[in-house]
């Protein structure tokens, strides 16, 4: 069963899916370990984790060749987080194809003018693109992905630019009409009241997908009672818990003048060991090296 088609079963099944960000293949292990249904290749995280701002700075193929990686080393849906698409629809068309390619579950394209500015920085540069050609990039994600199943999400940044309610909704309805699978609405609100008046005002004609980041109150519990969301999508908590463990950490030792202390807050090199399947390469040498 293709990762798309994993995908829609969950929803259906579960009416809200969970995905958890993951900048590699150990962090997105760790949350396939954790019960999450999904891994959220986010471009934030892998932007992060190169050092360098969410700004289209990193390009395609560093996050396809990540994402790539992840998918290999997983056996849940990975929801991959293409930005703007990388330029106009016929970009897309290449992109999509080669996202399916890797193998993924769902891609996210949001409406914004390319080179993008992250979208919860205070300040930052949120230019949308005209609602026309953001519907063509839609269609050209649609028809190019290799497989049907393969779950598009269309994201609207309209809340986030500061273009209000009726815009959101507008593109919304608009970007369903070129064949959106979900809506993604961001908001930098802090809290949940905006997107949850876009839910209610929202028709159900497909589910809706949130990042909570910024209103992090909003439960799941409360996001299923809604009977119109179905994705959450955790946006960068991997990132963020190996910043604090790393700080806490490296502070430790620098203060200490050694790694006695700092030893017991942390896993074995052998836990290590056990996520990079070494015990299933051991018994493989038995098998075959001979
Ligand atoms: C990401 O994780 O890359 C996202 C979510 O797109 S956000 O950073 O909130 O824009
Ligand atoms: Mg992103």
């Amino acid at each position: 069963m293709t990762a798309g088609r994993r995908l829609r079963d969950i929803i259906a099944r579960e009416g809200l899916a969970h995905a958890m960000a993951a900048h590699n293949p150990l962090s997105a292990r760790l949350a396939e370990r954790a019960g999450f249904h999904a891994i959220w290749a986010s471009g934030f995280e892998l932007s992060a984790a190169y050092g360098v701002p969410d700004a289209s700075l990193l390009s395609m193929t560093q996050h396809l060749d990540m994402t790539r990686a992840i998918a290999e080393r997983v056996a849940l849906p990975v929801v991959a987080d293409i930005d703007t698409g990388y330029g106009n629809a016929i970009n897309v068309m290449h992109v999509v194809a080669a996202y399916g390619r890797a193998g993924v579950g769902a891609v996210v394209m949001e409406d914004k003018l390319f080179p993008k500015d992250t979208s919860l920085l205070a300040g930052g540069r949120q230019e949308l693109v005209r609602l026309e050609e953001f519907q063509g990039k839609v269609a050209a994600a649609c028809a190019a992905r290799p497989d049907p199943d393969l779950v598009v999400i269309a994201r609207t940044e309209a809340l986030i630019a500061g273009a209000g309610l009726d815009e959101a909704l507008a593109r919304a309805h608009a970007y369903v009409a070129a064949g959106a699978d979900l809506i993604l609405v961001h908001s930098k609100q802090k809290t949940p009241a905006e997107v949850m008046d876009f839910a209610a005002r929202w028709d159900g004609s497909r589910p809706i997908a949130l990042v909570p980041t910024a209103y992090p109150e909003l439960t799941e519990a409360a996001m299923k009672a809604t009977g119109k969301i179905g994705l959450v999508i955790y946006g960068n908590h991997a990132i963020r818990a190996a910043v604090t463990a790393m700080q806490e950490v490296f502070a430790q030792i620098r203060r200490d003048g050694g790694i006695a202390q700092a030893d017991r807050r942390i896993v074995s090199v052998e836990d290590i060991f056990e996520l990079q399947d070494v015990p299933a390469m051991k018994a493989a040498e038995k098998t075959f090296l001979r």
